[in-house]
């Protein structure tokens, strides 16, 4: 396999205002990606349908949009798309191991600044992610595309870390400056006066402000990290772009609770759109997406046969629905387990097992994660688990499995099979097959969803962001309205041969619902 060269570290002051249009793996795969993306298109009829209806008009003319989500064939549509509508548009892919590395390069190729490539370290994700965030000039962005809300992260964070360091200097605090400990390793957070000497007060403020808490996930640590060298060269960076940012429009299920917490706290300061819930994103991505990306990236890690298997699929939400009738679809023999009582009988109702983690360690052969919720296998239950259990997470972060812990188990020793596939011997000699170090399986050991079922996904998120360019939202969280979700869905008939009924004017009469639609109430659940 090519070995990747690159250095961040030249690239890395912001003093060089004009930002490098892209980081890639390899330009000379863009020939593939477009190939692909062309067979994509085929399959992305609402995309497409957006593209002819709006490409006169370019309703989103000169916004400028940064996207951080998986940088993938269908997401490149997504992304020419935006462009046809007259975006100017930044990437970053919302994982370290979910770049299709085809995919970027052909949108690189296009001339479209993207920076991601298969395999980030968790300090590059981030510089990704600045990337995209800093258009050319220094300007931010005025829309966000977002996924598991990491480049919306990047902006309040800063602008708090910003703030509170503002608070500091005023206040003329500056009694930290003999707490060396406090300070993060290998960061440099000094800013000079105009002299060129360290700043001494400048410099114990940013000790104090930059921190780090050594049981801080690695994540955390490099985004502090990041934003540390940002401050120091732009200390008001994050707090413009936080006003200019006229809206986010998040992705998946974990990003929106974090938008809810934050609207919760009064910590957002723009509007968001919870694209998730509309019902042709979370009831179709994440339940029929699923169910085919999931086998699709056990298989090509691991070539096991399913049927047989006992899957223990943890989480019985839209993602887990679609993880375990997939499972079943191959002949596996499914037990589900739940926190939520009405989940829990939903799965007995549909013929699953619901035990908990404890009841199936001594028979599970395979568990997957998908609750979006932190250490639900933890390092005891490894300890437990069969010999050679295959053991992977579905959910949006890396933190349902605890696998720092495992990395760090006192004799544990670590097989590298191929990227992404680990086998982890434990002491005692049994061991467990870890996919994409706990990150999403379906993105990090095959490609994700198939691009149809993306293709609703992603026109609710044109739809959004045309929605906040274009209206004045208050900060909060919305949804985009029914009649939209609607058309999502009737875009995407004609592909797969749905031939709709017309209710007459009697039945529209009758039953209280207009001919053309809403067709359900809000509170209707699909
Ligand atoms: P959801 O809220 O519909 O489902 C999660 C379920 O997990 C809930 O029913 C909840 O009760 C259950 N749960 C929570 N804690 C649990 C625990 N400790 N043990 C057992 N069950 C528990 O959410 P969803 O839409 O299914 O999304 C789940 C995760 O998958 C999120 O992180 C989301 O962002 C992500 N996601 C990933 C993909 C993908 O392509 N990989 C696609 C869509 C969503
Ligand atoms: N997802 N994207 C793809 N092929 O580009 N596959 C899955 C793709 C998204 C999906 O919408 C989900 O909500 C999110 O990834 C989780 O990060």
């Amino acid at each position: 396999m090519k070995q990747r060269t690159f250095s961040i570290d030249k690239y890395t002051s912001l003093k060089n205002k004009e930002k490098m249009n892209y980081k890639i793996k390899d330009i000379s795969l863009a020939e593939w990606g477009r190939q692909e993306i062309d067979l994509a298109e085929h399959e992305m009829p609402g995309l497409m349908a957006i593209r002819s209806k709006y490409k006169q008009t370019k309703p989103l003319k000169g916004v400028k949009i940064t996207g951080s989500l998986h940088m993938t064939i269908q997401t490149a549509v997504l992304i020419e798309t935006l462009v046809e509508l007259g975006a100017e548009v930044r990437w970053a892919s919302c994982n370290i191991f979910s770049t299709q590395d085809q995919a970027a390069a052909a949108i690189a190729k296009a001339g479209v600044p993207v920076f991601a490539w298969k395999g980030e370290t968790l300090a590059e994700y981030w510089w990704c992610t600045e990337q995209a965030l800093t258009f050319p000039g220094g300007e931010t962005p005025d829309l966000i595309v977002d996924d598991g809300g990491d480049a919306t992260l990047m902006i309040i964070k800063g602008a708090e870390l910003e703030k509170k360091a503002s608070e500091l200097m005023k206040n003329g605090k500056n009694t930290v400056m003999n707490d060396k400990k406090d300070m993060t390793k290998g960061q440099k957070p000094v800013m000079n006066d105009e002299k060129g000497k360290t700043n001494a007060k400048t410099d114990a403020i940013n000790r104090e402000i930059f921190k780090i808490d050594p049981q801080q996930p690695e994540d955390e640590v490099e985004l502090i990290k990041k934003l540390a060298e940002t401050y120091a060269n732009d200390p008001q960076k994050w707090t413009n772009a936080s006003k200019k940012l006229k809206g986010v429009s998040e992705e998946t299920t974990t990003g929106v609770h974090r938008l809810y917490q934050l609207a919760e706290a009064n910590k957002l300061p723009f509007p968001a759109i919870n694209v998730n819930d509309s019902v042709t994103k979370s009831k179709f991505d994440n339940t029929y997406g699923c169910r085919e990306s999931l086998p699709d990236g056990i298989k090509r890690a691991t070539d096991i046969m399913l049927a047989g298997k006992k899957v223990v699929v943890l989480g019985y939400g839209d993602v887990g629905k679609g993880c375990a009738r997939s499972m079943v679809g191959y002949g596996a023999r499914v037990t589900v387990t739940e926190i939520d009582p009405i989940c829990a009988l939903q799965a007995s109702m549909e013929g699953f097992a619901v035990k908990t983690i404890e009841d199936m360690l001594p028979e599970g052969d395979i568990y997957v994660t998908t609750t979006g919720n932190k250490d639900v296998i933890t390092i005891e239950h490894m300890e437990k688990m069969k010999d050679r259990s295959i053991v992977c997470n579905i959910g949006h972060f890396d933190n349902e499995i605890q696998v720092e812990k495992l990395l760090k188990y006192p004799g544990i020793k670590r097989i590298n099979i191929k990227p992404q596939v680990d086998r982890f011997i434990f002491p005692d000699g049994h061991s467990i097959i870890l996919l994409s170090e706990g990150r999403l399986v379906n993105l990090g050991n095959a490609t994700g969803h198939p691009s149809f079922v993306m293709s609703n996904s992603f026109t609710n998120q044109v739809l959004a962001q045309m929605e906040l360019w274009n209206n004045e939202y208050k900060p909060g969280v919305y949804r985009l309205p029914k009649h939209l979700d609607e058309e999502v869905a009737r875009l995407h008939l004609a592909n797969v041969g749905a031939k709709l009924t017309t209710m007459t004017q009697e039945q529209s009469e009758y039953i209280g619902i207009p001919v053309e639609g809403p067709y359900k109430p809000e509170h209707y659940r699909y």
